[in-house]
């Protein structure tokens, strides 16, 4: 077995470090923004950030400009004791000066000089000149560009904050089936000694409000399955993040190999897809069915897909019939053998 005890940290992370420390002026307070409704990815990150720059809470509140919603989050933030502030557009763009984690300025299209470090992992939407960028695309997670920056550097990653990355990389890159790089498993591997366990499963079983209970019964009652596809029709519901909930919960109803769930939610209706037949990819799938009528895709186990209302009514209908011809459109871009096609 190869000894993975000592960890090689990429040098070019510890000279940024440098570069990252000189890219704010630190007698003025640093607001550390996110994206709307942040996940763990996000949070982490801004704990890292603050650690690794050394600054206090008070003077460098996590900011958004829309409150936490989904339940794994707000167990997170619970658990952890992280305090997220909401902060208007104003506010923001009257702030001292910004750190962008796990998001970058583009969405945030107002703010005009007073960004400052900008660390991410999605696609490189545009750099800016005077800020510090720092955008690694082919990292799973910004959470593992930021434990780089404090192995790479010595910095003492207490369980608290551990455990916050540690699940932040956990959720963002193997729960949402993304490639895991050699770089996340560097970071996951440095921070599973760290991280408190038990924290972690509480927060991965967040407690079900009594709407979430009746939405669970919801898909309970009205599911069904044909040639091992299961089919749910949620109805209204109050909080999107139950779709792809209930999608991962209906798989363990009978012996279904893929799930499609959907609901409508303001104006628009949410499908998540789930596929345990690795002869059907559930992102395919979504796309062959529902591409030309709204964003659809994702990956060979899940997927998702949204359209207006108004759109899915006239395609589909409404009620049993509309259910039944989404069903028909599903079963239509499936092989009818399951594991015949590939
Ligand atoms: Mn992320």
């Amino acid at each position: 077995m190869r000894k993975t005890t000592h960890h090689k940290w990429p040098p070019r992370t510890r000279r940024l470090t440098a570069l990252l420390k000189k890219s704010f002026d630190p007698s003025k307070p640093l607001w550390i923004l996110t994206q709307n409704d942040p996940d763990p990815d996000a949070i982490a990150s801004a704990m890292a950030l603050r650690l690794l720059l050394g600054l206090k809470a008070s003077g460098s509140p996590v900011v958004t400009l829309k409150q936490v919603s989904r339940n794994e989050n707000i167990s997170m933030i619970t658990l952890l004791n992280v305090r997220v502030r909401e902060a208007s557009v104003r506010e923001i763009s009257r702030a001292p000066q910004l750190a962008l984690v796990d998001v970058q300025p583009d969405q945030f299209p107002y703010l005009r000089d007073n960004v400052r470090i900008v660390i991410d992992h999605h696609p490189v939407t545009a750099v800016r000149k005077r800020v510090f960028c720092d955008i690694r695309p082919g990292y799973g997670a910004t959470s593992a560009i930021l434990t780089e920056y404090l192995a790479a550097n010595g910095v003492k990653i207490g369980p608290r904050l551990a455990t916050a990355l540690y699940y932040a990389i956990k959720t963002d890159t193997l729960m949402h089936g993304r490639d895991v790089t050699g770089a996340g498993f560097r970071a996951f591997s440095k921070l599973w000694p760290l991280a408190n366990h038990q924290l972690i499963s509480q927060m991965e079983r967040p407690r079900l409000g009594s709407h979430d209970v009746n939405v669970f019964i919801r898909a309970l009652r009205t599911h069904f399955i044909e040639r091992k596809c299961l089919f749910a029709d949620l109805g209204r519901v109050g909080k999107e993040d139950l779709v792809p909930r209930i999608a991962d919960f209906v798989l363990q109803i009978g012996e279904p190999e893929f799930a499609l769930v959907w609901a409508a939610f303001g104006g628009s209706v949410t499908f998540a897809a789930r596929s345990l037949n690795p002869a059907v990819d559930a992102g395919k799938v979504l796309r062959a069915a529902f591409g030309h009528l709204g964003p659809a895709g994702g990956h060979r186990v899940m997927a998702r897909a949204t359209m207006p209302l108004s759109v899915f009514r006239g395609e589909f209908g409404a009620g049993s019939s509309g259910r039944s011809a989404v069903k028909r459109r599903i079963l239509r871009t499936i092989p009818s053998h399951g594991g015949a096609g590939r």
